[in-house]
């Protein structure tokens, strides 16, 4: 007899055929799993503004701040490289409400360089509330950059002050020490995270934020517009589990 398969086995490799052929459809609809990044010697961790300022008992609590600093502790086992930012504001500093007259906290008001928010009076140089938060633990942090301290220019991003021009010398720093890649973690996700992210990008750096080290304030549909442009940008979004 010759080898023609039966009608009943061919059927039935037809349906198995089949189910593979399924399977691999699901497979390629279920969104790739992020492939781990492991930071080298060339990567930094920028911990931004993990201030009593911006957790509950601060001027500017941003909600679930302090559930970043546990994560944050974590993560720094991963990196070689940690610089940590502080806000840093003069009293009577030009972001704050009360130094424009008949405003209040969360207006705006024209600057020289462009639209302000109005922030209610926090993290004034030297307070308690612009101190960082106590059970932050990162003794291998070797950069702390203060930002926001000429009383006229606000300072969200870490590298650039917001008149667009003047740095602060962090963008110099990590290049001399050869850094190339940033991961950037901390408060707040929509303010100083993005700007110090959409900063580390125009200058060149592989760019991360770990969303999950990150809490927002979420002004005005500010958190989604933060992603839209962070993510045109290119930098790369990320979660503290895919860091190795
Ligand atoms: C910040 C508002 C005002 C921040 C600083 O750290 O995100 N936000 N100053
Ligand atoms: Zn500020």
């Amino acid at each position: 007899m010759t080898a023609i398969a039966s009608p009943d086995i061919s059927r039935r490799f037809l349906l198995r055929s089949a189910a593979a052929l399924g399977l691999v459809a699901v497979g390629a609809l279920r969104p790739a799993r992020a492939q781990t990044v492991k930071p080298d010697a060339k990567s930094a961790l920028i911990v931004v503004d993990v201030q009593n300022c911006f957790v509950d008992g601060g001027t500017l609590p941003v909600k679930g701040g302090a559930e970043v600093v546990p994560l944050i502790n974590k993560l720094a086992a991963s990196f070689d490289n940690i610089v940590v930012t502080q806000d840093w504001h003069t009293p009577g500093h030009a972001s704050f409400a009360s130094s424009h007259a008949g405003k209040k906290p969360f207006e705006t008001t024209a600057m020289p360089y462009g639209t302000q928010v109005l922030w209610p009076d926090h993290c004034v140089q030297g307070s308690d509330d612009a101190a960082l938060h106590k059970d932050l633990k990162l003794p291998k942090a070797e950069l702390i950059i203060r930002k926001g301290f000429n009383k006229n220019v606000d300072s969200y991003s870490a590298f650039v002050e917001a008149d667009g021009k003047t740095m602060t010398g962090l963008a110099g720093y990590l290049k001399e020490r050869g850094i190339d890649t940033v991961f950037v973690t901390g408060l707040a996700t929509d303010f100083c995270v993005a700007w110090t992210a959409l900063d580390a990008r125009k200058l060149g750096f592989t760019t991360y934020v770990i969303e999950d080290a990150t809490r927002a304030i979420d002004l005005n549909g500010s958190l989604a517009n933060a992603w839209k442009q962070m993510t045109d940008a290119g930098v790369k979004r990320i979660k503290a589990s895919d860091i190795s």
